[in-house]
């Protein structure tokens, strides 16, 4: 695993420039807003508005560390990877996420931490934020509709955070659920699945070193399209298991069933690990293609993950469990 230095390019050429536009937009609104705050001393504000957001960037400025582990693979354009999403809570175009996630309510963010914790919790975004250094980490991304992407992440293991709330001894998966908005999420007011989409790993995956909780991709905060402002990143498995826009992670001693299981058992499995063996029913899974490149390229099992996670699945028969 080599070292990875952050391209030191200004902002308005790594990001989108109408999101570049906004922003400034935005910050000459909060600049105007803050004025008049300044003579509206009793004016009342909810004191979480934008909380996370502050301690967000403070980590980030704090400084982060850097992991490839994509073997030195060329990042896919933050412009790709922001307007070819999946994100069916916005719709089942690819363009839908960037198009309709401003929608997205982010502030404040609260977690509820439940089931087989010692310490059950609703928490504010900020106050897990407070807690861990941020890292960035370059992994594949490998959706189950055959294209893949190279990206950032920005967050902290995922098992960081289940152990600061103490697992009990019967904690044998954990599930994780998204936000649930149908008055601002225009997919759910449609049946596309069973309304909010969930996820599950099992223990010892929850807990492994590469699975993470991402707040940010290419050294900013997470765009709403992308699963603002907390998601799961799962390098090795399919993209369907790491949920964006996390509301609740439950800890639990019974399987749960998953979005897409519950949907098409026989499409989806509970592990959804990549593997080029395994076809789905409607298409091979062998080879992909990577977004910004011509041509296909083989898929790797596990998505290039096998040194560091083959071993959580000896003697399991992969075809059986998919
Ligand atoms: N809540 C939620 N999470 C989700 C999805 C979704 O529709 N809703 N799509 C999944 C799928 S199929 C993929 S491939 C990845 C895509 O992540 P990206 O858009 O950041 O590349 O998010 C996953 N997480
Ligand atoms: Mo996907």
């Amino acid at each position: 695993m080599k070292g990875y230095r952050y391209p030191k390019i200004a902002e308005s050429e790594v990001t989108p420039k109408h999101v570049f536009e906004n922003r400034r937009r935005f910050l000459q609104h909060s600049a105007a807003f803050g004025a008049v705050m300044s003579f509206a001393p009793g004016m009342l504000m909810p004191n979480t508005a934008s909380a996370w957001r502050r301690t967000l960037a403070d980590k980030i400025q704090q400084g982060v560390s850097n992991q490839d582990f994509a073997e030195g693979e060329s990042l896919t354009s933050v412009n790709d990877a922001t307007t070819y999403n999946n994100f069916y809570e916005f719709g089942v175009r690819k363009s839908d996420p960037e198009v309709y996630g401003h929608k997205l309510q982010t502030d404040p963010w609260r977690v509820s931490i439940e089931g087989e914790f010692e310490n059950t919790a609703s928490v504010y975004l900020e106050d897990i934020l407070r807690r861990y250094m941020l890292e960035e980490r370059i992994y594949r991304l490998r959706c189950v509709e055959t294209w893949s992407m190279v990206i950032p992440w920005l967050g902290f293991p995922l098992a960081d955070l289940l152990t600061h709330y103490g697992l009990t001894s019967r904690a044998n998966y954990i599930e994780f659920e998204s936000i649930f908005d149908p008055d601002n999420l225009r997919g759910q007011r449609r049946s596309m699945i069973d309304w909010p989409y969930r996820e599950a790993l099992r223990i010892d995956e929850a807990m492994h070193p590469l699975t993470m909780i991402a707040v940010g991709m290419y050294g900013e905060k997470m765009p709403n399209q992308n699963g603002a402002p907390m998601r799961l990143v799962v390098p090795w498995k399919y993209g369907f298991k790491s949920i964006k826009s996390v509301v609740a992670i439950r800890a639990l001693e019974e399987k749960p069933t998953p979005s897409w299981v519950a949907k098409n058992p026989e499409e989806y499995g509970f592990y959804a690990n990549v593997n080029p063996e395994v076809d789905h029913p409607r298409w091979s899974q062998a080879r992909e293609r990577r977004i910004g490149e011509g041509g296909r390229r083989e898929t790797l099992m596990f998505n290039g993950y096998a040194d560091e996670v083959a071993q959580l699945y000896t003697g399991m028969d992969l075809q059986k469990h998919y």
